[in-house]
């Protein structure tokens, strides 16, 4: 029997989606009839999703096995009421290759101080220290999920000490992991560069606030490629100003895109990238979502499902 697949992830990806997930299909050998419109809800037993979408009432979709997110967050459905289906969301190979190259772009430019370099070309020869090496610059990695554990892998395999925090204790080869609020003061007083790869859910916003921003010795610096409401915004400049945090790279904000007048812009030590560390590919995430179909119609449990009552 065909399987319907309902693209709702939005009509300006439908072109560049389309031939991916049909290749996708018949490479996992699905009968699957991909729609962008749902003339009947009540055939639909997928849906394609992204945050945004004009999708949001998801009752008349009686008979849909599981809302397949192309997105790796999804603070913007997980709480919608009249979703009452699995909810997947996207890990695939590419969003780890894109957030390891950011988040160890990001890091290497800290350490290398390469700003400074630049900044620098004045000629004026300052051969005045030995600069430090990996091992010597802690690094802390706030969520080891898919992406903090790649990028946690990535950082040690080039020498960082790193220290790792999640909510449930985890063990990852070679990085000291800590939990709970003890672990959370434990791992940043060490880290001299921070990276946060949370999801955004009541209990992880605003957890970069004046008290974590103390906690940090001083000088440290902070990348932030997880999601805007995880930083205290105000709390993030007086820091700044301070001199308690040096820098700051922002890939992810709290209204997007970032209004031209934040001060965030024009801040001398922040540096924003518009939530380009890690983009879906349709030609892996396809894949994803193809096995998820396949695991749905044989009855195997689904890849990535979220726990609603986590958020995450
Ligand atoms: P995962 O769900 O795989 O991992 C989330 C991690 O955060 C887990 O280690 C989890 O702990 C930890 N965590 C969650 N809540 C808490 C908490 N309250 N206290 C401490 N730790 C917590 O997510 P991913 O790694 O796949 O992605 C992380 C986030 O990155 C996404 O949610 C999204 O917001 C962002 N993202 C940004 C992109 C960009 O381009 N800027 C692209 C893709 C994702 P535990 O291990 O115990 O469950
Ligand atoms: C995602 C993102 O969640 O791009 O996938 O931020």
């Amino acid at each position: 029997m065909t399987i319907t697949a309902y693209f709702a992830a939005g009509a300006e990806r439908w072109p560049t989606w389309k031939e991916p997930l049909s290749a996708a299909f018949a490479e996992a050998g699905l009968d699957v009839t991909l729609t962008d419109t749902a003339a009947d809800p009540a055939a639909v037993d997928y849906i394609i999703y992204a945050p945004g979408s004009p999708l949001q009432d998801f009752s008349p979709f009686v008979n849909c096995k599981a809302v397949l997110n192309i997105w790796a967050g999804v603070e913007r459905i997980v709480g919608n009421p009249t979703l009452r289906i699995p909810l997947c969301r996207m890990v695939d190979p590419s969003l780890s290759e894109g957030m390891v190259e950011y988040v160890t772009g990001h890091v290497l430019r800290y350490h290398l101080d390469i700003d400074a370099h630049l900044a620098g070309q004045d000629g004026v020869w300052r051969h005045d220290r030995v600069p430090p090496l990996a091992g010597e610059r802690p690094v802390a990695m706030l969520g080891l999920g898919a992406l903090g554990q790649a990028c946690a892998r990535a950082l040690t395999g080039l020498g960082f000490p790193v220290l790792g925090w999640s909510r449930t204790p985890r063990e990852v080869a070679g990085v000291r992991c800590h939990a709970g609020d003890d672990g959370f003061a434990r791992t940043l007083a060490e880290a001299q560069i921070v990276v946060t790869l949370l999801p955004q859910t009541p209990e992880t916003e605003n957890m970069i606030d004046a008290d974590a921003l103390a906690r940090l010795p001083r000088g440290a610096c902070l990348i932030n490629p997880g999601r805007g409401p995880l930083i205290d915004d105000a709390a993030l400049i007086a820091a700044l100003d301070a001199g308690q945090l040096a820098h700051a790279t922002l890939d992810v904000f709290r209204e997007e895109p970032l209004p031209p007048e934040h001060p965030f812009w024009a801040h001398p030590r922040i540096t924003v990238t518009p939530h380009i560390a890690a983009e879906t590919r349709p030609r892996t995430a396809a894949r994803v979502i193809a096995e998820n179909i396949r695991r749905g119609e044989s009855g195997e449990p689904f890849l990535h499902q979220v726990d609603t009552n986590r958020g995450y």
